[in-house]
């Protein structure tokens, strides 16, 4: 049930898995907080779970070896590599494609538009696949880093009314996507409330991630409406809960 393997338009194969009811798995890669020789034990594992997508980026990478992992991943296997830039710096032309995201959940115009007027001309050249992406930090019960880096409050774990006028609002400024994020390492991942009423009123794909921390948790968010679901942190600490999330989310 792999996601587009070798495709050239990424954000197409999407919205046909959704028409067609087919959930995503999305693995996230922060450069920060994997090992660069546990990479390949990832990707193997990966590949045998049929992940669809591997996401890479971090609300505040240090070291450098964004391109590295990337070149890693491409070199043994065709699963997609999608930017996921916790900054404007995290820009690699050996990914596939690149969530431009904007932070619709704050109100900081930086990271609303400021940041996309400065990146804009370098991506206008660039190779990648530009999906632009609503993003939605929701309070998941710690301080994350995104909010301290971001300098922006997230949206009450408990205002599904918020977060569904934010999507909505996203979706109508022409957003592909909407990405809601309890943050990596969330203490409770985004509710399924939210999660339901959020996609069940916007058309666009639903990506959730934050705190997804067994199949249980995953399999819950697509069952509330999820149509990718990122897994981060769980996978850093056990790489083989890959195969019990891939099933979890795909059957
Ligand atoms: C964070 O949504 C991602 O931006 C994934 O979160 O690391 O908690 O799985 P976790």
């Amino acid at each position: 049930m792999e996601l587009m393997q070798g495709s050239v338009n990424i954000y197409r194969d999407i919205v046909k898995a959704k028409s067609e009811k087919r959930k995503l798995f999305a693995i996230l890669i922060d450069p920060d907080k994997i090992k660069i020789g546990k990479i390949d034990a990832v990707i193997a594992l990966a590949v045998g779970a049929k992940a669809d997508c591997f996401f890479i980026g971090g609300s505040f990478i240090v070291n450098d070896v964004l391109d590295e992992a990337i070149a890693i991943i491409k070199a043994s296997c065709n699963i997609p590599v999608i930017l996921f830039p916790g900054s404007s710096r995290q820009l690699s032309y050996k990914a596939d494609a690149l969530l431009f995201l904007s932070l619709i959940s704050g109100r900081n115009a930086d990271l609303l538009i400021g940041k996309h007027v400065e990146s804009a001309p370098f991506l206008k050249i660039s190779p990648l696949e530009i999906i632009s992406t609503g993003y939605m930090l929701i309070d998941g019960g710690v301080p994350t880093s995104v909010s301290y880096m971001s300098n922006t409050y997230p949206i009450p774990d408990s205002k599904d009314d918020i977060a569904v006028c934010t999507a909505i609002a996203g979706e109508m400024l022409g957003l592909k996507l909407i990405y809601m994020d309890a943050g990596s390492g969330a203490l409770n991942p985004v509710s399924g409330s939210m999660i339901e009423a959020v996609s069940g009123a916007i058309e666009i794909p639903l990506i959730i991630g934050g705190g997804i921390s067994s199949p249980e948790l995953a399999r819950k968010a697509v069952i509330s409406g999820a149509d990718i679901v990122v897994v981060g942190n769980a996978i850093e600490k056990d790489p083989k809960l890959i195969a019990e999330l891939s099933a979890a989310i795909h059957d």
